[in-house]
């Protein structure tokens, strides 16, 4: 279950570069738009991010053990995920290039719709180090943006800009592939690429939590999301030219970022702050042991959740942002039967002054008779707001947004929703909450 904020206002949204529209131009006319221009990013799912991984393995382990630029498990790497896009419905386009007298690839694709002028592109570099499978580096990147592409097509989402997505060639032998893309690009296309997010290194076991410090507007969001989680970040400080961000910065595009460290050792600072050890961020960096067990969950989750966040709303466009902006947690908590009331909560940021006069909180408790119930808002400075109180008799759960009025709160900080059972016999859980402020 995940604890997260979904912002369906386009946040701090300033006009980025210009960028360029270059890539297999869409040939076909959208997938009918389910949504266009909302910016609440779908829950990417761990379990299919990490299917890719374990397909990605395989590849290497059936290719002498790797998917480095020039051996047999990059190309295989590249058609892998190129099948997968086609078959979603994207436009996709494969570009060669040479490097050490071999051929190597990237691989590009673009959702058709939205302003061919205002281009978001996500990044990652699918080759690996020729001493492992590159399953932390970099797959975990490789397949947070493919799960996030083919949600986008599960989702119909219709931007109001076009969203392009890469997978680089030969990052690991020096930013290759991605500097062949730039470099060949015109500059009246490069001026159209509005923001180009990469994505590195993103299930390192021993996580730390880092968000490139370049474009303001692209860093505000990732460290917004995470926010909304309640997961501090850092910024990246030893990333400037260390993955194929660079390539784009270079030509002045606006770029930002994720990242769970390499070989650097976690200070304890950072272990308070994270969990974890002192050693190594990824103890298997350009090792043979980086492989599906070399991963940590909970960082792929939550950063292949963060990438969806981005790409939803830095493609939503700032014409007419949609209303809302929703702090939800979906942990389950359970309710002991007659017993000691629990609570969740989330932890409200980045609203200016108090919460309305209409406070839309969403409540979701699974519990048969919950006539048994009392559940309670509270708000950050304390104060109770009754929402349930005992009605409802042998009625099974409470799943019901309530209007609060809670004008003469302060919006910003930690509301919980508390339940107790003041009855015994049946039992049951929190299953969500949800606050939605306009
Ligand atoms: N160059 C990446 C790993 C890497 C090391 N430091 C950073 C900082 C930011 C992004 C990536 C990296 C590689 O080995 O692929
Ligand atoms: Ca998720
Ligand atoms: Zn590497
Ligand atoms: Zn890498």
């Amino acid at each position: 279950m995940k604890l997260s904020v979904r912002l369906s206002a386009f946040a701090g949204a300033s006009a980025l570069v210009l960028g360029a529209f270059a890539g297999a131009a869409p040939a076909t006319a959208a997938p009918a738009a389910a949504t266009s221009g909302t910016a609440a990013a779908p829950d990417i799912s761990l379990t299919n991010v990490k299917q890719h991984l374990t397909d990605l393995q395989s590849i290497a382990t059936n290719n002498g053990g790797n998917r480095a630029h020039g051996r047999p498990g990059y190309k295989a790497s590249i058609d892998f995920v190129k099948a997968k896009l086609d078959a979603a419905g994207y436009t996709t386009a494969i570009q060669q290039f040479s490097y050490n007298g071999t051929t190597g690839y990237n691989l590009i694709a673009d959702w058709p719709g939205g302003d061919p002028n205002q281009v978001i592109m996500a990044g990652s570099h699918l080759d690996s180090v020729s001493s492992g499978p590159g399953i932390n580096d970099n797959g975990s990147g490789s397949a947070a943006i493919l799960e996030t592409a083919l949600a986008v097509a599960r989702a119909g989402y219709q931007p109001t800009k076009h969203l392009r997505f890469g997978w680089w060639g030969a990052e690991e032998l020096g930013l290759v592939g991605s500097k062949y893309y730039v470099n060949n690009l015109p500059t009246t296309e490069r001026s159209k690429l509005k923001g180009y997010l990469n994505f590195d290194m993103i299930g390192s076991p021993n996580p730390g939590y880092f968000v490139y410090d370049d474009d303001p507007v692209i860093e505000k969001t990732f460290k917004d999301y995470f926010a909304g989680l309640g997961v501090p970040t850092e910024i990246e400080t030893e990333g400037d030219g260390r993955s194929d961000h660079a390539s784009f910065k270079n030509v002045g595009i606006p770029v930002g970022g994720l990242f769970t460290g390499a070989s650097r050792t976690k200070t304890s600072a950072q272990v308070q702050k994270w969990g974890g050890t002192t050693t190594a961020f990824d103890r298997c960096y350009h090792s043979s042991c980086d492989t599906t067990s070399n991963i940590n969950d909970t960082a792929l989750d939550r950063n292949s959740d963060a990438v969806a966040h981005a790409v939803w709303n830095l493609s939503a466009g700032t014409t007419t942002p949609p209303p809302g902006k929703v702090f939800e947690n979906t942990a389950d908590v359970s309710i002991p039967d007659n017993g000691a009331a629990v609570s969740t909560s989330v932890t409200v940021s980045g609203i200016t002054g108090n919460a309305p006069s209409s406070l839309a909180v969403g409540v979701d408790i699974v519990h048969p008779y919950k006539g048994d119930l009392v559940v309670d808002l509270i708000a950050p400075d304390g104060s109770v707001y009754n929402l349930h109180n005992r009605s409802g008799g042998s009625a099974d759960n409470i799943v019901q947004t309530f209007t609060v009025n809670a004008s003469t709160e302060v919006a910003n900080g930690t509301w919980q929703l508390r339940a107790q059972d003041r009855a015994s016999a049946d039992v049951g859980y929190i299953s969500g909450f949800k606050l939605t402020f306009p």
